[in-house]
């Protein structure tokens, strides 16, 4: 496969397309800013469709070898940046995608494990989120739709390569959810917002955390349930 041979590089941030109800993905701009704040950062938005988002997370990978995966989806109703701890393999879709897909209770992989941990260092993020007085929090649960399909998809393809490279450079994924943005074109249902100005600092911050060269922190992140 292209890109074995070589060292991973760079790092790739991916934003989603509008979907179902909502007119506009705040991911587009944090992207956007992400691009102008991050020199060297790739960047790229995702069709919403489990197929060609999942085809195209890996080409992404195959063609660029980043050594960062940074994918970011709105979840709308969060009222919190929530970098995802876990993706799993299922899609299990309650509405459409934007192909018409609504695959249920089908595998991202077929024959792959029940779920793949994310190694973005997610407890470092939250708390440097929560230093600038942005809300956040860590999720144990990235969904059964789109994003946890590509996050399931970038992980798996990380993990499949970990080792492989001699110079031992470590490929980290992760997903960050985000709020409906305040400045977002109008919706039908009515969502809880962080202001367009707050998502994309909270995904540059992120960025920056995500490359520099640091372990994550060790501090209770869980839920009694
Ligand atoms: N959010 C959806 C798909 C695209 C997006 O931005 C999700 O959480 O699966």
């Amino acid at each position: 496969m292209a890109g074995d041979q070589l060292p991973y590089e760079g790092v790739l941030v991916t934003a989603f397309d509008p979907f179902g109800e909502h007119k506009t993905n705040p991911t587009i701009a944090a992207a956007e800013a992400v691009a102008r704040e991050c020199p060297g950062v790739l960047t790229e938005v995702l069709p919403v469709e489990f197929e060609a988002a999942t085809v195209r997370i890996r080409e992404l990978m195959d063609e660029h070898h980043p050594h960062t995966v940074i994918s970011m989806g709105l979840a709308a109703g969060r009222t919190e940046i929530t970098p995802e701890r876990v993706a799993i393999n299922v899609m299990d879709a309650p509405i459409p995608d934007n192909s018409g897909a609504q695959p249920i209770d089908e595998p991202v992989v077929k024959g792959g494990p029940a779920a793949h941990f994310l190694t973005l260092p997610n407890k470092a993020i939250v708390q440097a989120l929560k230093d600038e007085g942005i809300p956040a929090s860590l999720s144990n649960s990235a969904g059964t739709y789109v994003c946890n399909a590509v996050a399931y998809a970038a992980a798996e393809y990380a993990e499949s390569r970990q080792g492989v490279f001699s110079n031992g450079t470590v490929l980290n994924t992760g997903f960050i959810h985000v709020p409906e943005s305040a400045d977002r074109s109008p919706v039908t249902g009515e969502y809880p917002a962080l202001s367009q100005h707050t998502v994309n600092a909270a995904v540059i911050l992120s960025t920056q955390i995500s490359t520099e060269p640091r372990s994550d922190l060790r501090y209770s992140a869980g839920k009694i349930s």
